[in-house]
This record gives C-alpha cells, structure tokens and sequence, in this order.
C-alpha cells in the first residue's frame, strides 16, 4: 500500500488520520504546485489527478481524502475515529457531511477563484464572481462548526473523531488563506485549542516528514 500526498488540506487529513492511529505506510510526496498531478503519465492512472491518492498492493486506487480513511478505519479499527458503535458512526458520518458542505466545499472554491486563481484556473472550473461568496458561506459554516462544539468536546458528541480532523485541517488551511475564523466564535477556538493540542495535529502539519526527498 502506498500513500501518494502533497500540500494542502486533504492529504493533511489522511496524514493526522494516521498519525492518530499510528499507522505507518509508504509514502510519496507530489508536487502540485509544479502541476506534478496534472502531467498526462499521472491523469491516466488518476484522471481526477487530486491529492491524496491510495494505491493498494494489486495496484487499485482510492481517492477521496474521506474514502481512504473510512478504509484504513476499517483495515485498523482501533482507535476508532469514525465510531465505535453503529449509533457513533453515524454521528461522526452526519457531521462529516455537515462539514463537507457548509464548509469545506465553499472554502476550496472560494479560495481556488480567488487567491489561488493562478493555480487553479487552467486547472478546473474557477468562477472569480463567486469568490466573495463562496467566502461568505465559509463564514457561515464556520460559525455552524461553533454551534455545533458548544456544549460538548467535539464535532459528533465526546469522542473525537474524523469530522473533528476535516474541520481542523480546513480551518488551519482557512487562517493560511484569509477565510480564518473570527475570534467571536469562542466555542470554536476552545475546540480548536484542544484539537491542535494532539500530537497528530503536529506530526501531520508538514506533508515531507518521513519521506526521503
Ligand atoms: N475531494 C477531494 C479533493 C482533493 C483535492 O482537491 N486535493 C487538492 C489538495 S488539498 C489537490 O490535489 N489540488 C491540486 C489539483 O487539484 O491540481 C478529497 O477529499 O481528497
């Protein structure tokens, strides 16, 4: 099995995934911001040509920084990130989905129409008109996320999981990116304090530890 990852948030999630569990695979590190991802070799193996990219050991793939971690939950159940009881597993799934779109898929066009244009516009649909308010929705996903930890630890209840690791690695992204999270939201900020206060937040921060340049 190999791991093919690169800057950015979604690699960034599979990274702590591991990091959480403690999972060592093989890994090798793309450049996407040379377009490595995009040359033709690598489009027809991937054609989505994203980062990351699981190769298995008969040469398959899984793409979908979500998709490989529901796969390595269920190669290495323990510690479980996605729950350990059906009911806990479809929390963790509910705020994933939560996340994905309140906040993860307005924060990637928002940033890839604006800030990110140059890299992104001979790369895929970039809509600049729409930056503004696809910021906008961002916010407002981020003020959801504030709701959703008032009261209790984490995004799916008390125990931490997935939906916890996409919410931190978008909004680290964010704060990178001018679409941070105001200091107003303070129930985010007390989860977010606890989250980066987990080995995995750092051991995940630099995509080129532990691969030989
Ligand atoms: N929905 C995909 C998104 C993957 C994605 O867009 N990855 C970014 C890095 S965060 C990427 O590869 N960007 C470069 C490109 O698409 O050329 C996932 O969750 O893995």
């Amino acid at each position: 099995m190999k791991l093919y990852q690169s800057v950015g948030p979604n690699p960034r999630v599979v990274l702590f995934f591991l990091a959480e569990k403690g999972i060592e695979i093989a890994r090798e590190f793309v450049d996407i911001r040379a377009g490595d991802n995009r040359a033709p070799a690598w489009l027809a193996r991937n054609p989505r040509g994203a980062m990351p990219l699981l190769e298995l050991d008969d040469g398959s793939l899984i793409g979908e920084s979500t998709a490989i971690c529901e796969y390595l939950e269920e190669l290495h159940p323990d510690t479980p990130l996605i729950g350990a009881t059906v009911e806990a597993r479809a929390a963790t799934r509910s705020a994933l989905r939560y996340i994905d779109h309140s906040l993860v898929c307005p924060m990637t066009n928002g940033f890839r129409s604006a800030e990110g244009l140059e890299m992104f516009q001979d790369r895929m649909l970039c809509v600049p008109e729409a930056a503004a308010g696809n910021k906008a929705y961002a916010q407002e996903g981020l003020a959801r996320a504030d709701r959703m930890v008032s009261g209790r630890p984490y995004l799916a209840g008390e125990a931490f999981s997935l939906a916890d690791i996409v919410l931190f690695c978008w909004s680290e992204f964010g704060a990178m990116v001018g679409q941070a999270a105001p200091e107003a939201l303070t129930h985010f900020h007390d989860w977010r304090a606890r989250v980066a206060a987990r080995p995995a937040a750092s051991a995940s921060a630099d995509p080129k530890i532990g691969i030989d340049a």
